[in-house]
């Protein structure tokens, strides 16, 4: 039986990448550092002490990769600014030489019929901020809405899709709970301080953009369905905080205008008390969400983990190289949940991806990457499904157009849909990049043909 998977008309075909992951040139034309450029010189942080400061060196390519994009057929692409290109202090003086990147960008992608999706925050706070107590000062909505204005004021003419923040949970758990990513902090005390000052900050840009703005912002989150591993109270019970934490914490807030009550019973004395006009703030209504999807995790009860109680049971599945399962009905099942939950919201899905190993060397014009290839196919069918159920999603970005830098995991991890040799900075389409231009290309009708 074959189905006829068809997009709806309009459907916004894109990929995604972020700045300090392909940029380079870090310090270029009188930008600041950022907290990535210090993590990364903070030995033992990233895997083999990989750095940012050539990546893909798409500052200097960038007109190359939008021809790379219009190649492929792409309709949208989505990326962050680096916030200390633009304010090397994080507030205050402009730099004018940053601006400028992003502006070319804009303008080369508006020429080739790229419509850009521009993140404001993808994880590189300038490093004079954090020095002030970054994500933790409460001043930091005042100077996210301040850079935020500079940016509508220069681009919001030609760019109409914004999005304040890149997964805030990531943001937290990895910066402030875990300390894996930067600034690497290990603390359950500040975690949820960061992540109420990301969400002010968010709603702080949002109200500024009402001021400024014409067209649309939305903010992006990251989400991964929670099943239980077995029927037990106490498994069940795991589920409910393990989905609080990582999926109901940003968007309760965003569209319900409180935290989950699972959030006392996980931080106990470190989860602290809000004033309400931090809620109306925060609670002010967004033009789209992104849906960034990657993995589900199937919990159970687990007291030696800190601090959910709650861990991940691994399954007879496949699973990528960072050791994701492969679960496309996941995918579906949120776009359900986001539409019974929180009342059908437009969304985007602004990332989904995999990564997988790769052959070293690329034998003529291709490199062959089946996993990924299967990957894209069922979730893309996943998200067709949803559709079909009734949920809004306009739109789909490959995460990533380019091989980058994978943050801890450095360039060990690809996830690109095409190929890019570090050594030469050749870019070769993968199978699964010449797939998408076919999906692209048919708005899906390509993904109805067997295998
Ligand atoms: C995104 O975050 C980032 O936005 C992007 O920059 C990054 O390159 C990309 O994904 C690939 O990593 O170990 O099974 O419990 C990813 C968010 C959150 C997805 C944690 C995987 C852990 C799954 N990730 N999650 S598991």
């Amino acid at each position: 039986m074959s189905r006829d998977f068809e997009f709806p008309k309009g459907f916004l075909w894109g990929s995604a990448t972020s700045a300090y992951q392909i940029e380079g040139s870090p310090l270029a034309d009188g930008a600041g550092p950022s907290i990535w450029h210090r993590f990364v010189r903070t030995p033992g942080m990233v895997k083999d002490g990989d750095t940012g400061d050539v990546a893909c060196d798409h500052y200097r390519r960038y007109k190359d990769d939008v021809k790379l994009m219009r190649d492929l057929g792409l309709k949208a692409y989505r990326f962050s600014v680096a916030w200390a290109r633009v304010l090397p202090e994080g507030r205050g003086r402009v730099n004018p030489g940053g601006l400028d990147f992003y502006e070319r960008l804009v303008d080369t992608l508006l020429e080739n019929g790229i419509e850009p999706l521009l993140t404001l925050y993808h994880w590189d706070l300038p490093a004079a901020l954090d020095d002030r107590g970054g994500w933790l000062n409460p001043d930091v909505a005042h100077w996210f809405a301040e850079y935020a204005s500079v940016m509508y004021r220069k681009l919001d003419g030609r760019v109409k899709k914004w999005a304040t923040l890149n997964e805030p949970w990531v943001v937290t758990d990895g910066g402030y709970l875990h300390g894996a990513l930067a600034p690497g902090h290990r603390n359950r005390f500040e975690a949820p301080i960061a992540s109420h000052h990301l969400l002010r900050s968010h709603g702080a840009a949002v109200q500024a953009y009402r001021a400024e703005g014409k067209h649309e912002i939305g903010l992006v989150v990251n989400l991964e369905p929670k099943y239980p591993a077995s029927d037990s109270a106490e498994d069940r019970a795991a589920v409910q905080r393990a989905d609080a934490y990582m999926n109901r914490q940003y968007l309760d807030p965003v569209f319900l205008g409180r935290y989950p009550d699972e959030m006392k019973e996980i931080f106990g004395e470190a989860w602290p008390e809000w004033p309400d006009e931090d809620y109306a703030l925060i609670r002010q209504p967004i033009d789209w969400l992104g849906f960034n999807y990657y993995t589900r995790s199937v919990t159970r009860h687990d007291e030696q983990s800190w601090p959910l109680r709650a861990s991940a049971v691994r399954q007879h599945a496949t699973y990528s190289e960072t050791g994701w399962e492969v679960f496309p009905q996941g995918l579906t099942d949120t776009l359900a949940w986001l539409r019974d939950r929180y009342g059908n919201p437009p969304v985007y899905i602004t990332e989904n991806g995999s990564a997988f190993y790769d052959p070293p060397t690329v034998e003529g014009d291709t490199l062959d990457d089946p996993l990924r290839v299967d990957y894209l196919k069922k979730h893309l069918r996943a998200i067709h499904d949803a559709i079909g159920q009734g949920c809004d999603v306009r739109g789909y970005m490959a995460w990533s157009l380019l091989d980058n830098l994978e943050w801890s995991l450095g360039f060990s991890k690809r996830f690109g849909i095409v190929h890019v040799d570090f050594q030469t900075q050749r870019r070769t389409p993968k199978a699964s990049g010449r797939l998408y231009a076919k999906i692209v290309a048919s708005n899906g009708r390509a993904l109805s043909e067997p295998a």
